[in-house]
Parts: C-alpha cells; sequence; structure tokens
C-alpha cells in the first residue's frame, strides 16, 4: 500500500525526532586503542552526519574487553570510555543527526584480527584473548577457538556489563540505544538453537533460547530512560533449516513490544559460516515489512538499499519505517544530500551552510 510518508518524511520515536527516514546502520571501524574512539570516529561520523544522515548508529560497542569481536573495536566498559564519545556524539548532534551506539558482545567471535589483517581468530600469545558463548561450539572455518561454555554467573556479569554500558552511552549523550543480537555473537548465538546446546534455563525451548536477551532487555529498560528510543538489531533468520528463523522472529518481537522496545534493526544471517543468502537488492526488506506488520514495532530495514528511488519505494510502500545504508554510505558520506536532489527534491535537504553554494 502508498502511504503519503516518504524518505524525507520526519520520524518521532518518543521524545527523538529524525530529520529524514535515512540512517547509518553499525559499522565496525576496528580503529580504536582500548576502546577508546578518536579522530577516526570524529571525521568518519561527523562527515555522515553533516552529509544528512538522519540517525547514526555508531559501531558495534563491547560491553567488557572480551566483547570485543577484534582488538581495535570500540568499548563502553569503562568510564574513561564516556568523554572520548561524548566528543563524537556532540558533533554528530551539532550537524542535526540523531546520535545513536550498538552496544554489543561478539561471544565466540570475539577475539578476531583486524579485516585487513585476514580476520582470523588471534591466538593469545598474538593478541587474542580466551572467548566464551552459551556452549562450547566453535564458528568454525577462520574461528576455531572453542568458547568456554558460560557458567550462570558469568551470564549475569555479562547482563551487568550490558547494562553499564547503556548508563555510559547516556551519560555520553546517545539519544538512541540499539542491542546488538545478531550476526552470530553472543545474544544471537544464545537465540539460535544452532549455537545454543544448553540443558539449563537459558537453552532448550524458545522461551529458554532468548531469555538472555529478554532479561537483558528488561534490565537495560531499567536504566534507559523511557523518552529515548530503545532497539533492538536481529537476524531474522539463520537461513539454515532448523535455525533461528521468521517465526521465531516474530514471536520473539511480540514480547519485546510488550518489554518497551521501540523498533527492530532486520538483519540476517552471520549465525552458521555455510548459509546459503540470496544476497540482492533489497534482500532483507521482507523481514522488517512482516514484523512491522505482525508486531506492531517500528521497522528499519537494511541490506544493498543503495539508490534513492529504490529506498524511497521501502518507505512509501510502508515495509518499513526507515532505511539504513551500509556500505554505499561508506562510498557517498552525502548520500541523503545526493538522494534529495536525484528524487527531485533538494529543498528537503540544505546542505551544511558551509557548503551552500556548491548543493
Ligand atoms: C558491518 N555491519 C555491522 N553490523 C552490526 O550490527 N554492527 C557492526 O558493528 C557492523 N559492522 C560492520 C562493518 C562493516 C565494515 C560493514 C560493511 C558492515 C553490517 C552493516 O550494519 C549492514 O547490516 C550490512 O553492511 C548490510 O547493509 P549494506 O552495507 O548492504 O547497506
Ligand atoms: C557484516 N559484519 C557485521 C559485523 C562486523 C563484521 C561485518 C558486526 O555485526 N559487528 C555481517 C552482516 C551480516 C551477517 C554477518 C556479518
Amino acid at each position: 500500500m502508498e502511504t503519503n510518508t516518504h524518505l524525507f518524511s520526519k520520524l518521532t520515536v518518543k521524545s527523538v525526532e529524525l530529520r529524514n527516514r535515512i540512517g547509518i546502520p553499525p559499522m565496525c571501524q576496528y580503529s580504536c586503542q582500548d576502546g577508546l574512539l578518536n579522530d577516526w570516529h570524529l571525521g568518519h561520523y561527523g562527515l555522515r552526519a553533516a552529509g544528512g544522515f538522519g540517525l547514526i548508529i555508531i559501531e558495534a560497542t563491547a560491553v567488557c574487553p572480551e566483547g570485543r569481536i577484534t582488538p581495535g573495536d570500540a568499548g563502553i566498559w569503562s568510564d574513561a570510555h564516556i568523554e572520548p564519545l561524548a566528543r563524537t556524539v556532540l558533533f554528530i548532534e551539532s550537524q542535526g543527526a540523531v546520535p545513536g551506539i550498538q552496544i554489543a558482545h561478539a561471544g565466540r567471535k570475539a577475539s578476531a584480527a583486524l579485516p585487513w589483517k585476514g580476520g582470523a581468530h588471534l591466538d593469545n600469545a598474538n593478541g587474542g584473548w580466551n572467548i566464551v558463548a552459551p556452549s562450547p561450539i566453535a564458528f568454525g572455518g577462520d574461528l576455531g577457538k572453542v568458547p568456554h561454555e558460560l557458567t550462570i554467573e558469568e551470564i549475569t556479569r555479562i547482563q551487568a556489563d550490558f547494562v553499564a554500558g547503556a548508563r555510559r552511552a547516556l551519560q555520553a549523550g546517545c539519544k538512541w540505544l540499539e542491542i546488538h543480537s545478531a550476526h552470530g555473537y553472543l545474544s544471537h548465538e544464545f537465540l539460535s538453537p544452532l549455537s545454543n546446546k544448553r540443558t539449563d534455563r537459558y537453552g532448550g525451548s524458545f522461551e529458554n533460547r532468548i531469555r538472555f536477551l529478554l532479561e537483558t532487555t528488561q534490565a537495560i529498560r531499567a536504566v534507559w530512560p523511557e523518552h529515548l528510543p530503545f532497539t533492538i538489531r536481529l537476524s531474522c533468520t539463520d537461513w539454515v533449516d532448523g535455525g533461528w528463523d521468521l517465526e521465531q522472529t516474530v514471536a520473539l518481537c511480540r514480547i519485546l513490544r510488550l518489554e518497551g522496545v521501540d523498533l527492530i534493526d532486520c538483519s540476517t544471517g552471520g549465525g552458521v559460516a555455510t548459509a546459503n543468502i540470496p544476497v540482492g537488492p533489497n534482500f532483507q526488506v521482507s523481514f522488517a515489512d512482516r514484523v512491522r506488520r505482525d508486531c506492531g514495532l517500528l521497522t528499519a530495514a537494511v541490506g544493498l538499499i543503495t539508490e534513492p528511488a529504490q529506498a524511497d519505494q521501502i518507505i512509501r510502500s510502508g515495509q518499513a519505517d526507515m532505511v539504513l545504508i551500509g556500505r554505499e554510505s561508506l562510498r557517498d558520506p552525502n548520500w541523503p544530500l545526493r538522494a534529495a536532489r536525484s528524487l527531485g527534491c533538494p529543498e528537503q535537504m540544505p546542505p551544511p551552510p558551509q557548503y551552500a553554494r556548491v548543493w
């Protein structure tokens, strides 16, 4: 169904207003030392805020050091992380974009080399560390380390780390919180029966596999302000028979809505190395559409959305409430400014005054 809502319509979520429906999804820059943001992040995110994006979700930010994918990941496990994060957050906001953050734990995919150094698991002697997961099963391939099976006490500790991370994100001025529960990282590892073989209350049945995320959501909800958007990224399917799938996603999202979650960022995959994924334009949009219709939640669509008319159509047809532009925003930091011009509505997206005469 066509609606009057379009790519440049404002979107209000709780007390936060986005100037348009275009966001940047979290994308690791692998450029931190000790998890601290620096000038790379100020420039990278700042340029894209000036380029017109309504929402910028800062990359997967680890809630404890062992939860980093690589030694270069962002972190939020100490108060020392707040000030450098606040610097980037304030600049994003000064350019009219809403600053968000994704808080994360990489589970059995942690302790890896930087992508441009191969991305394989690092030995402890080479800068790596011991990894943890719901069950002691290696991801496989280059990520061959066998994770330690988390005890109940360790699970509780990580949940507390998520809560502390959310509090610090708030202190740093973030206005939008996303829990990373996708792509084969820790929270997704609990959800999927392929990576969660536990026999205690965190494994087995659907109710048990969603317990880690549900409890974490409830605990964060208690500290994250009611008036700010609270969101979760899910892999809506593992793309493998017997894995996590869309029906379980829908059942989970109905519960998450009752817990005060505002929006689901609908991604897929990452839990199984051998999955056969039908990658192509809009390949994940149907998941955002289904969750939006069946669960009464706002959704963000992501995945090979690159063209302005394509993005506009996703919003107009009501398949999602917003679109996230990943790799294409790395190629073009001014994607929203260009999109407004190619869609014939430049007045919707004025450039920063410093660039006024060239746009
Ligand atoms: C990503 N992606 C990603 N996802 C996530 O949830 N947290 C993250 O930190 C990252 N990091 C990351 C780094 C880089 C370099 C890329 C390319 C991707 C996935 C990303 O958010 C997005 O879902 C995918 O890239 C698909 O969207 P596009 O790129 O097809 O628009
Ligand atoms: C893409 N990636 C996701 C990352 C970092 C590495 C690249 C993340 O979530 N932190 C990806 C998309 C979909 C499934 C798996 C990986």
